[in-house]
């Protein structure tokens, strides 16, 4: 017996409900209360993001009018010039002038384009003197952080906390497939590859909890890459690492002989990649 349309609905919602419920609890690191900042275009966080969001609106302006002109002429002509049948068309052709025009005009544009660009990609790959530096490292499927400046902290599948207006330099690599690094408040999105250390730094003006995800497809799992930051008080940051050393400091003795995410596992790393082909 087919549902009543009413019932459907009902079902119909209750079941995104527990998806969107399902997937609130990826984030259970979070509490509850904070905002889920995630978004670049609105919220940027970091003076990169900050820069990217300003160069996007710059580029849309830029381009916008090569959207929109030959719309309007067109229709201008539809309608001015529009005639009906057996009317005998105009036979003049070419215009020197105007096409020389329409061909600089667009190549200056992508010239005014490209010097911001060029500009903002060096700020993003030179890396600043960093006040902490993290290391990044994907995994199938979560993503691991480490202190190096702070007796070599490993933390997993919990968020990275970092200070505040700090600059924190994040060398970056993966001991499986490729996986992506991605904060989109931070204007950050960066691959971690198996055998190779790449870098993205980045410099929170406020407190909070930032969301991501990985953004290369790394397997089945790969929607379960969640990435929690939580930036907090120097003060903040110093309690919590202290609290991590001594949570840890067994523990690392005993971990000294875990694999590196070098050599060895960069070469299973590449054979598992070949196999996945991301
Ligand atoms: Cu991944």
């Amino acid at each position: 017996m087919p549902r009543p349309p009413a019932l459907r609905t009902l079902l119909a919602v209750a079941l995104v409900a527990a998806a969107g419920i399902a997937l609130g609890q990826d984030f259970a690191n979070v509490p509850a209360t904070e905002p889920s900042i995630t978004d670049w275009m609105l919220d940027p966080v970091t003076p990169i993001a900050h820069e990217v969001r300003s160069y996007t609106l710059f580029l849309v302006a830029m381009t916008l009018p090569y959207l929109l002109l030959p719309q309007v002429l067109l229709l201008y002509c539809i309608f001015k010039f529009g005639k009906k049948p057996g009317m005998r068309p105009a036979t003049f052709h070419e215009n020197v002038r105007l096409e020389v025009v329409w061909t600089i005009v667009p190549a200056l544009t992508l010239v005014l384009l490209a010097i911001p660009a060029y500009g903002l990609i060096k700020k993003i790959e030179n890396m600043p003197e960093a006040d902490v530096n993290i290391q990044v490292i994907g995994h199938q499927f979560y993503w691991e952080y480490r202190y190096p400046d702070y007796n070599d902290i490993r933390i997993s599948e919990e968020p990275l906390v970092i200070p505040v207006n700090k600059t924190v330099v994040a060398d970056m690599t993966s001991v499986d497939v490729n996986h992506a690094w991605w904060v989109p408040a931070f204007g950050i999105k960066m691959d971690t590859v198996p055998g190779r250390t790449t870098q993205v730094w980045f410099n929170v003006e406020r407190e909070g909890w930032f969301k991501g995800q990985c953004a290369e497809l790394c397997g089945t799992l790969h929607s379960k890459m969640l990435i929690d930051v939580h930036v907090v008080s120097q003060e903040e940051f110093d309690a919590w690492i202290a609290k991590k050393q001594a949570e840890f400091a067994p523990a690392d003795e005993a971990e000294e002989t875990a694999p590196e995410p070098s050599a060895g596992d960069a070469d299973e790393g590449a054979v598992a990649q070949e196999q996945s082909a991301s």
